[in-house]
């Protein structure tokens, strides 16, 4: 298919820095926003969500949308609030005006957060496996405004024929780093075979998936990112050993170790700034 234009936004963050790096190599052609500069990439819009005219620029006259930006941590409800739910309000605005047909969400297991986990050996059969349409149970106000974004998604649908596929991502990072996230890991590659089937599948409305790779120790269902046509090809299997020798397995008496979101449902990491 043709090269797509897309707007790349938290283009400066830990998963932007991936992305902007791999999605190119699945034929996108990428414009970059942040409210941070981006770093080597003097062309990189630098705005914040909050600036409408700002979005409405730098969405125009592109095929698709990434969200990315925003606060990834817990904050208080005001900073989530302007950042998180204002800020993607803002950019479906500016999405809707522009007649962008696309967006792919940056939305999270914290959304489900409170779901609890399947328990017992992995790996889980299908009947334990969290399913896509499980009732929302956000951990925290950054779980929240994910739950809050798949609904403005879903409206954005219905009202105005625009698309979203919410990626609910579990843990992308070049190596997991938690006995915890050998269930929820996706790998930076996955990642980019799901962002880019994200963009490219058809007639796909408002799409929820489960943004991971095919780990053994899985705790949700793959099957609505694999009907886009995502075929992860990572597991976090080989990490298993390493790890829990360091760390010990879950404990599921352990409430930090009970549930979806873990230590977000007890202690979440802050937002430094
Ligand atoms: P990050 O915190 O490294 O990057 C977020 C970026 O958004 C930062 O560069 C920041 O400057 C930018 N940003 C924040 N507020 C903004 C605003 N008002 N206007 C414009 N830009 C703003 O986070 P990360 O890890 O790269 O995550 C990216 C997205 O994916 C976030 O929405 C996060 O909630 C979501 N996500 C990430 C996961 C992961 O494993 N990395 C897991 C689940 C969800
Ligand atoms: C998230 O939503 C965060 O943005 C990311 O930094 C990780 O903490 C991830 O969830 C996780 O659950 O590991």
């Amino acid at each position: 298919p043709a090269a797509r234009t897309v707007l790349l936004t938290g283009a400066a963050g830990g998963l932007g820095t991936l992305m902007r790096r791999l999605l190119p190599e699945h034929g996108h052609r990428l414009r970059l926003l942040d409210l941070l500069p981006v770093e080597g990439e003097p062309d990189a819009i630098t705005a914040d969500l909050a600036d409408r005219a700002a979005l409405r620029e730098a969405v125009r006259g592109v095929d698709a949308i990434i969200h990315l930006a925003g606060i990834s941590l817990e904050a208080s409800f005001d900073k989530i609030l302007k950042a998180n739910i204002e800020g993607t309000h803002h950019l479906y605005e500016a999405a809707r005006e522009e007649g962008v047909r696309r967006v792919v969400f940056a939305s999270s297991n914290h959304a489900v957060g409170f779901t609890p986990r399947p328990h017992g050996r992995a790996p889980f059969g299908e009947d334990s496996l969290i399913p896509v349409d499980t009732p929302r149970r956000p951990d925290t106000f950054y779980g929240l405004s994910k739950s809050f974004g798949e609904d403005l998604a879903q409206f954005y649908w219905d009202k105005h024929g625009l698309e979203t596929v919410s990626v609910r991502i579990g843990s992308c990072f070049a190596e997991p780093t938690s006995v915890r996230m050998l269930s929820v890991w996706m790998s930076p590659g996955d990642g980019a075979r799901l962002f880019h089937a994200a963009l490219t599948a058809e007639n796909v409305g408002h799409t929820v998936v489960y943004g991971s790779s095919a780990n053994t120790r899985l705790w949700w269902d793959l099957s609505t990112a694999r009907a886009l046509g995502y075929e992860p090809q990572d597991d976090s299997e080989p990490y298993a050993g390493k790890l829990i020798a360091e760390q010990g397995e879950l404990d599921p008496d352990n409430p930090d170790h009970a549930h979806l979101g873990g230590h977000f449902t007890t202690h979440p990491p802050i937002w430094p700034y």
